[in-house]
């Protein structure tokens, strides 16, 4: 018995609001589909986000459909959980697609049973396979999760679905959602989604497996990820034989990446320099170009325009240049702006509007006044004070004013 495990196929997603990106989604998604079923596959999961949005296009939707249905002829089953993106509120364009047949939406409710505290997780079973799962849970993920009790039968395969990021993905920092200890325990294999990247770990001796997102999604996933794809899995008919799970790679749209140093180069040489190191046969490839170092002048006086025009000219389909670690002259004023207090900045500013002494401790106070995380006992000007301040200010400038335009008339 063999399945595909995918995730995160994010159909409608698109980058750098380009119409081939939102289409090499939907090829990616084809290409996953074609080769289940030359595969011949006994079914499929899905860790969610099979979706991008809990509201996709028609034109997006029909497209999802008529790959299923090429599943449903060969009778392979599709078998999902709603992710982080494709849920709508409490819809979600998987109650669509289940009811029609398509798919089995593991994260209906209706697989999970509340008995007194507990909540009992009810699956499904294929020829020698029980599979079960829950959605991306939003609020007390750990909490819900110590609540499961998965009712699975005896001595079948088991595969639990899942769409969190466990915090064994070092990478992820402080996206790591769930404890790897979190996860019911006693399944064979754990199919996850929501973390973007290639990765297998062990749970119990059994895997707990992430395929990624079958494209890339942003710029940061372009320059960790080097390649996309799925797994598939084949159940050894002898329990003792180890599971074999091989990587099948799709053809994702191509990644060139390259750094750039830039340091203590004019914005006129910095654009030069990236322009000579633009590569020469872009091949309808997605050039990302990070550009380090410290830039004599602004970052904005850097010719992105001619950049793009130039990675266009050379067969790319779009370039992206990462700014975040280049610093420029900018940069030091607002390295100096951050030593300061917010009131410093204030004040500072004001200052600069040549206000004077009074009006901008009156300004202050009063912003201070309008604050709303400010509770009333913290005021260091009481009400009575405030308004002698106004009527200093304000009040007696407006007069003053008043006084000598009546002066003038006499
Ligand atoms: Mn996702």
């Amino acid at each position: 018995m063999k399945f595909i495990h995918l995730s995160d196929t994010h159909i409608g997603a698109s980058n750098f609001k380009l119409e081939q990106r939102h289409k090499d989604f939907l090829r990616v998604f084809e290409e996953a589909i074609d080769i289940s079923i030359s595969e011949g596959v006994d079914f499929i999961i899905h860790s969610g986000d099979l979706f991008d949005t809990g509201r996709p296009s028609f034109k997006d939707l029909i497209f999802v459909i008529e790959q299923l249905k090429k599943l449903k002829e060969k009778e392979i089953p599709f078998l999902t959980i709603a992710g982080s993106h494709d849920i709508y509120i409490h819809e979600t364009p998987l109650s669509l697609l289940e009811k029609i047949g398509l798919i089995i939406n593991l994260s209906n409710p209706k697989y999970l049973i509340q008995r007194g505290e507990k909540a009992i997780l009810n699956g499904e079973t294929i020829k020698n396979a029980f599979i079960c799962g829950v959605p991306g849970f939003k609020g007390n993920i750990k909490e819900k999760y110590s609540l499961l009790e998965p009712n699975k039968p005896q001595n079948v395969f088991s595969i639990f679905l899942f769409h969190h990021i466990i915090s064994n993905v070092e990478e992820a920092n402080s996206f790591a959602d769930l404890p790897m200890s979190s996860l019911p325990k006693g399944f064979d294999y754990y199919a996850g989604g929501h973390w973007h990247r290639k990765n297998i770990y062990e749970y119990n001796k059994k895997p707990v497996v992430y395929p990624g997102s079958t494209e890339y999604t942003d710029s940061l996933d372009m320059i960790k990820s080097n390649e996309k794809g799925m797994f598939l899995i084949e159940i050894p008919e002898n329990k003792n034989e180890k599971l074999k799970i091989k990587w099948i790679k799709l053809t994702a749209r191509e990644i060139v990446f390259k750094e750039i140093n830039v340091n203590n180069l004019t914005p006129i040489e910095a654009t030069n320099k990236i322009l000579k190191e633009i590569p020469k046969h872009g091949r309808d490839s997605l050039l990302i170009l990070k550009i380090k170092g410290k830039l004599k002048g602004l970052k904005t006086q850097i010719n992105f325009n001619r950049i793009l025009k130039e990675s266009e000219i050379n067969g790319f389909l779009h370039c992206k240049t990462m700014l975040s670690e280049l610093s420029d002259e900018a940069g030091e004023e607002y390295q100096e702006i951050k030593d300061k207090t917010i009131r410093e900045i204030e004040y500072d500013y004001l200052k600069k509007q040549k206000y004077d002494e009074i009006t901008i401790k009156l300004a202050q106070e009063l912003i201070r006044l309008l604050g709303k995380e400010q509770s009333q006992n913290e005021l260091s000007l009481s009400q009575e004070e405030c308004i002698n301040l106004i009527d200093k200010t304000l009040l007696s400038s407006e007069i003053k004013g008043l006084n000598k335009k009546l002066e003038g008339e006499k």
